[in-house]
This record gives C-alpha cells, structure tokens and sequence, in this order.
C-alpha cells in the first residue's frame, strides 16, 4: 500500500497553518491590465486547497493589491507597470471564480500611493495578525511568483514562519525569461520549501490498515471475529464521509 510511505511524508494542515491566497484579483488575469499567462488555470487548484485547509480549521488569507490611482508602480508616475488593481475598480477585485471563505481575512498592500509594495507583509498587519491567531507555518499560493508571491515568501522566512510554497497553485510573470526559475531559487535557498497538492494526504492514507485486504476477510468467514467486524465496518465509514465532503 501507498500508506507509509505517505504516513511519513504527507501534510495535514491543523489549526497553526494559514493558507495564503495572493492577489487573485481580475486585473492579474487574462483580460485583465496586468495579465498573468494562464492565471486563471491556478484557480481551481486554489479553491481546493481552500477547501482543504478549512475543513481542517487552518486559516485562508486573501491578500490584494489595492492601488491609489496615482501609485508610484504605474508608468505615469515612472513606475513599471499600466495602471492595475485600483483601489474600488472592478479590476481589482477578487475573482469570481475564486472560492474564499465566507469571512475571509483580507489584506491590503501598497495603498501608499509613493511605496511600492510586493510582499504582503510590508506596511501592512499581516504578522500582527498571524501572531495574534498563532499561526505558525505559511503556505503561499496566487499570482505573482516572481513579484509578490516570492517576496511575500522571503518576508515569511525573515520573520521567522515555516513557509511553504504550493508550486502548482502559484504563476509569474518572467517579465525576462528565467524570472520564475529564480524566485523558486531564492526561496528555496532561504528555506522555503516546494510543495504541491500530492504532497498532502488523501483520503486513502487515513483509512485503518484493516482495509489493505477487505477481500481477504471476506472470503474467510472465521476470520470475521468481533473486532474485525467493526474494523471493516469503520472502514467503511470513513470512506463515506470521505465521499460527502469531497462533495
Ligand atoms: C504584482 C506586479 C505589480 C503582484 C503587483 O501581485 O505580483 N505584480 N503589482
Ligand atoms: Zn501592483
């Protein structure tokens, strides 16, 4: 069975891990200003992960770019980039595809009009708030892993949090060619770790070991003592609960 080998390795989020959600705003995807290639395709991988780290009573934060219209980031004040993810636009809101809680916690980020701003922990009470609900390990997921996402990692690291990057839920830009390559690089080289959807545990992993030969059992009828009875019967529980919430 797959199981101990994933009983080593696997994630389970628990109630000190916050899920970050960066920047999934229209603006950032196809037909956005500042379209992320493919951005949209992350959403779903997202809203699983969503769902994952709810149900297991972990925290989801919803950071967002949120503009002055004169913000020192756009080219008409000198900056990079077209104007993006003004403040009440619709362009900056949070996808609708997206699946946050019904309560999220939000974080906004370079609202300084003079400040640019990538990491979600500059100027804003991110830590504070971590700090407060005692969070102690980050997963960061969203757009854009070579401005925000990676320099929202790097401020994790300086402050000390168990950071995570959830690689098939994050996309760049690569303004230049290899700009993804090396975000990845630089977090991992500052502890940082990579990990993806399979790195977590599924629903198999859970199941009592009783279930590697259910066939077995069955076909033995003397085998089937009182204990074993209400081995199989758990069994069979916890693949239907598994099945519900999977919805
Ligand atoms: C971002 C470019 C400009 C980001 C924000 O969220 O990664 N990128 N502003
Ligand atoms: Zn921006």
């Amino acid at each position: 069975m797959k199981g101990e080998k994933g009983l080593n390795k696997t994630i389970n989020p628990t109630g000190k891990d916050a899920l970050l959600v960066t920047d999934i705003q229209i603006d950032f995807l196809p037909g956005g200003a500042l379209p992320v290639t493919n951005g949209d395709k992350i959403i779903p991988v997202i809203n699983n992960y969503i769902k994952r780290f709810e149900s297991a009573k972990a925290y989801v934060i919803a950071s967002r770019d949120w503009h002055p219209l004169n913000h020192i980031s756009f080219k008409k004040q000198g900056g990079p980039w077209p104007p993006h993810c003004v403040q009440e636009t619709t362009g900056a809101q949070f996808s609708p595809q997206l699946k946050l809680p019904d309560q999220p916690i939000v974080i906004s980020k370079a609202t300084d009009p003079k400040h640019e701003a990538y990491s979600a922990f500059d100027n804003t009470n991110l830590h504070n708030t971590l700090q407060q609900l005692g969070v102690e390990r980050l997963f960061v997921t969203g757009l854009a892993t070579d401005y925000c996402v990676v320099n929202t990692v790097l401020g994790a690291r300086e402050l000390g949090y168990d950071t995570i990057v959830l690689s098939d839920a994050t996309l760049g830009i690569n303004v230049q060619p290899g700009d993804v390559d090396r975000a990845f690089e630089a977090m991992q080289k500052k502890g940082a770790s990579l990990l993806t959807e399979a790195d977590f545990t599924h629903s198999e992993d859970n199941l009592p070991l009783t279930t590697a030969e259910p066939d077995i059992l069955a076909q033995k009828p003397t085998m089937m003592d009182a204990a074993k009875k209400k081995a199989k019967m758990r069994s069979k529980g916890a693949g239907n609960r598994i099945k519900t919430e999977r919805g």
